[in-house]
């Protein structure tokens, strides 16, 4: 879309935002706003996931915990996925402060913010996602991250995963000659464009609501979620195939807007990050079990669909081998930046499997 028609459109939104209602609440504003008047406070969280995700929940428990400690003075208002537009809608309100806080998954937040594409990075993280989930809380790693989103009017609030990676597709794909111009639907950023022509397929950049219809209408051959997101959309429905490689994990992030976060009083801002502490361990339990009962879910509906748990560790050998050269693709793009945040995943990783 042209820039210009764009931005028009986001105030458009954003005018929409107050004429349903949001406008009759005070703003946020942080401490001078939280200090007067009787009506809550309103902090705007939109997600890039329907109703029933993983983000969905984590946003429904910040709200809880959040509206919980500040006894109701803060009120935190839930836009799921459609609500507010499709993830770059998301991402540019929050960039304007339009809304206070949204999830930015690097899939398409890495036209942002380039170097946060590290994490489409294919056999990049371990093998466990215990200890994944421990490295994606790494300090130096948050501290290198947040530096690089703090030039772009956000704040870095938390990294975590989503679960692992599932192809489902309309033909087999047992190694890398099988994606032979296999017209495989990707999230939008463009590292990811790199990572399936590695393996000889044919990327195709979509929007999350544009997938069912594009796999129904035989316009791609496969897409890549994890297992709740599968069911959630029902992409099962029109696919034959659902293989576990395991080469990557569903990374998001959370964030705020920069200025509104700086704008909180200290006690504001601790009582948020102590929340985000806090549902670092809950969103682990919350994928666990979503992707565990989809599973069930998506097996009991459709008996016939073929599903491949794993591939064999000589096929997946030949996936991580076509996948390295992708990593200086990553570099090039991103320079001193991306090299050095590709190093500290690494050492996080590292760190994590020694029990650090
Ligand atoms: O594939 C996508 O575009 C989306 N998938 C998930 C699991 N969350 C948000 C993202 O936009």
């Amino acid at each position: 879309m042209h820039r210009r028609l764009q931005n028009v459109g986001l105030a458009m939104l954003s005018a929409g935002l107050c004429l349903a209602g949001v406008s009759s609440c005070r703003p946020a504003g942080g401490a001078d706003a939280s200090a007067s008047g009787n009506d809550p406070e309103i902090w705007r969280f939109a997600i890039e996931e329907s109703r029933g995700s993983v983000q969905h929940e984590y946003a429904l428990e910040f709200k809880r915990r959040v509206e919980e400690k500040t006894g109701g003075a803060v009120q935190v208002k839930v836009y799921p996925y459609g609500t507010l537009g499709t993830s770059d809608h998301i991402t540019e309100l929050c960039h304007l402060g339009t809304i206070e806080f949204a999830t930015a998954s690097p899939g398409h937040l890495g036209k942002v913010i380039p170097e946060v594409q590290v994490f489409l990075l294919h056999f990049l993280l371990s093998d466990d996602q215990r200890t994944n989930h421990r490295a994606l809380r790494d300090p130096d790693l948050h501290a290198a991250l947040n530096e690089l989103y703090r030039k772009k009017n956000f704040e870095l609030l938390s990294v975590f995963s989503e679960g692992w990676q599932v192809w489902t597709t309309k033909t087999m794909i047992r190694e890398p000659s099988d994606f032979d111009g296999f017209k495989m639907r990707v999230m939008t950023s463009p590292m990811l464009m790199e990572a399936y022509e590695a393996y000889g397929a044919s990327p195709t950049p979509l929007p999350y609501s544009e997938v069912y219809s594009a796999l129904q209408l035989n316009m791609i051959d496969g897409q890549v979620n994890p297992v709740f997101a599968i069911e959630k959309q029902s992409f099962y429905e029109v696919t034959d195939y659902m293989i576990f490689p395991r080469h990557a994990q569903f990374i998001t992030t959370v964030t705020a807007n920069r200025r509104f976060f700086e704008g909180l009083s200290p006690a504001r801002r601790r009582m948020v990050n102590e929340t985000i502490r806090e549902l670092h361990e809950y969103v682990f339990e919350v994928q666990r079990r979503l992707n565990e009962e989809r599973l069930a879910l998506i097996k009991q509906r459709k008996p016939e669909l073929n599903i491949v748990p794993e591939l064999s560790d000589e096929n997946r050998a030949k996936f991580r081998k076509a996948s390295l050269h992708v990593r200086d693709e990553f570099v090039e793009m991103t320079g001193r930046d991306g090299e050095r945040l590709l190093k500290r995943v690494l050492d996080a990783v590292e760190k994590a499997e020694q029990g650090q």
